[in-house]
């Protein structure tokens, strides 16, 4: 076990096969200050070591998921500092975890509280739940996905309206754009994400990461290489057993048993 000072980390699910990380910064609304962030790299590369985890969920509280980086940790920051320190670097520890991520929303997830959202593979959010990129009013610009994820799910107008406004879309805009595939009532959004993360849990967890590597795909290269990546990852796994395991199952009319390799 391991205490963090931010975060809250426990196993959820009936198999504790879901790994759930709390914000826990409650008087900052969950400003993301450079420990917290730390601190949620810690939690995932435990729990992408921890073989019984199959799927992660990611939450803060009813009122905020996060307000932004730590506006109070920034002030007085010098650009050189940014630079030389590698200014917020372990924030990719989220978009880098092979295994699948799932944030659950309720409150404020505003800068970075969006775009640590937004590198989430799946976005549930509660029905009072807002969005927003509010960097251009505090003089910056979002620095961690804000005008490039929501340009590829939403297009320009959408992202430009977002970011040069600085002003919150509701949960329900966010669902109709794609940046949240469902809305649910705010009590019921981290229970919601935990069942969804257990069903990710009963797959082959080996091939879920492959899955959503191949997803991710689309996302970072263009149409023709991503097609020729997916069909590579396709053959590839017939290399492993629970391929295998999956089909041969299917014939003989019972549930598999993968064993995640
Ligand atoms: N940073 C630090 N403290 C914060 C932040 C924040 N982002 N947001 C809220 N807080 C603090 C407040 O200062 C306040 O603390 P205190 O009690 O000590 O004064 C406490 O949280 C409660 O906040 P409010 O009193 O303001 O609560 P309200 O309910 O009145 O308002 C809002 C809620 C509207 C969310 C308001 O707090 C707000 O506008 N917050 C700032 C939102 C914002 O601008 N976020 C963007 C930050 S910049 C950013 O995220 C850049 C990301 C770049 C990532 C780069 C990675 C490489």
């Amino acid at each position: 076990t391991h205490s963090y000072r931010h975060i809250l980390v426990e196993k959820k699910g009936e198999k504790e096969n879901v790994g759930l990380i709390q914000l826990n910064r409650p008087n900052a609304l969950n400003a993301l200050c450079d420990n917290l962030m730390s601190e949620i790299a810690q939690a995932l590369s435990k729990f992408q070591h921890d073989d019984a985890i199959g799927a992660v969920v990611i939450t803060g509280n009813e009122k905020a998921f996060a307000a932004g980086a730590d506006i109070k940790e920034m002030q007085n920051l010098p650009f050189a500092d940014t630079l030389k320190g590698d200014f917020l670097n372990q924030w990719t520890a989220v978009s880098d975890c092979k295994k699948p991520i799932i944030a659950a929303v309720n409150g404020h997830a505003l800068g970075g509280g969006c775009e640590l959202a937004m590198m989430c593979d799946i976005v549930y959010a509660g029905e009072k739940a807002k969005f927003g990129q509010p960097e251009i009013n505090i003089g910056t610009i979002p620095g961690s996905g804000g005008t490039q994820r929501i340009v590829r799910v939403a297009g320009k107008s959408r992202a430009m309206e977002m970011c040069l406004s600085g002003l919150p879309i509701t949960a329900q805009e966010a669902q109709q754009i794609g940046i949240v595939s469902r809305v649910f009532p705010p009590e019921k959004v981290v229970e919601e994400a935990v069942k969804l993360g257990e069903r990710i849990a009963s797959h082959s967890k080996l091939i879920v990461s492959i899955c959503k590597e191949s997803v991710n795909l689309a996302y970072e290269t263009t149409l023709r290489e991503g097609l020729h990546f997916e069909k590579r990852l396709f053959h590839s796994t017939f290399a492993t057993r629970d391929r295998k395991e999956g089909m041969t199952a299917f014939i003989e009319k019972r549930k598999p048993c993968f064993s995640d390799c």
